[in-house]
C-alpha cells in the first residue's frame, strides 16, 4: 500500500487549520499511519529541502519551515502520493482551485499551508527523514473494503 509524507507547514498549524487538512484527508478514506507536532531543525530542513538549494528561495524556505512547530504526518492508501497533490492544489495559491486546500485557505507561495511528496522517491525519503519505523503504524480497519 503507498505511502506519503504531509506536513502542515507553521502558517497551517498557526492558523489552527491541523484539524480542518487532517479531517479533508481521513473524510477521503486514507489511513493516518503517523502524525506528531515537532519544530524542524536548519539541518532537517535543509536535507528535506535538498532540491530547492540552489533556488533563490531556499534562505527564506529554510527560515520558514524552521520558524515554528510542524505537523508532519504519514498517510496511507491507494493511489495516495498523487490524490494527496490534487487536494493541495497548485504550489502557488493564487493558481489554486477552489476546494483544494491551498485554494481555500492560502494566499502567499511561500506560506502555501501543507506540503506534500511528490513521488514514491521523495515520499520514502521524506518519510524516514521524518519518522522512525516505531512511529509509523500499521493496521487494517474495518472499512478498509469501502474505501
Ligand atoms: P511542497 O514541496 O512544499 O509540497 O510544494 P510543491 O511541491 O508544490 O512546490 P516545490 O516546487 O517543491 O516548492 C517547495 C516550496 O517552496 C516554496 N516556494 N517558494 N518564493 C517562491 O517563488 C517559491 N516557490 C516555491 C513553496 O512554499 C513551495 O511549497
Ligand atoms: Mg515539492
Amino acid at each position: 500500500m503507498e505511502r506519503t509524507y504531509l506536513m502542515i507547514k507553521p502558517d497551517g498549524v498557526q492558523r489552527n487549520l491541523i484539524g480542518e487538512v487532517v479531517s479533508r484527508f481521513e473524510k477521503k478514506g486514507f489511513t493516518l499511519v503517523g502524525a506528531k507536532l515537532m519544530t524542524v531543525s536548519k539541518e532537517t530542513a535543509e536535507t528535506h529541502y535538498a532540491e530547492h538549494k540552489e533556488r533563490p528561495f531556499f534562505g527564506e524556505l529554510v527560515d520558514f519551515i524552521t520558524s515554528g512547530p510542524v505537523f508532519a504526518m504519514v498517510w496511507e492508501g491507494e493511489n495516495v502520493i498523487s490524490t494527496a497533490r490534487t487536494m493541495m492544489g497548485a504550489t502557488n495559491p493564487a493558481d489554486a482551485a477552489p476546494g483544494t486546500i491551498r485554494g481555500d485557505y492560502g494566499v502567499q507561495v511561500a506560506m502555501n499551508v501543507i506540503h506534500g511528496s511528490d513521488s514514491p522517491e521523495s515520499a520514502a525519503r521524506e518519510i524516514s527523514i521524518f519518522f522512525t519505523e516505531e512511529e509509523l503504524n500499521s493496521y487494517d480497519k474495518t472499512i478498509s473494503k469501502w474505501v
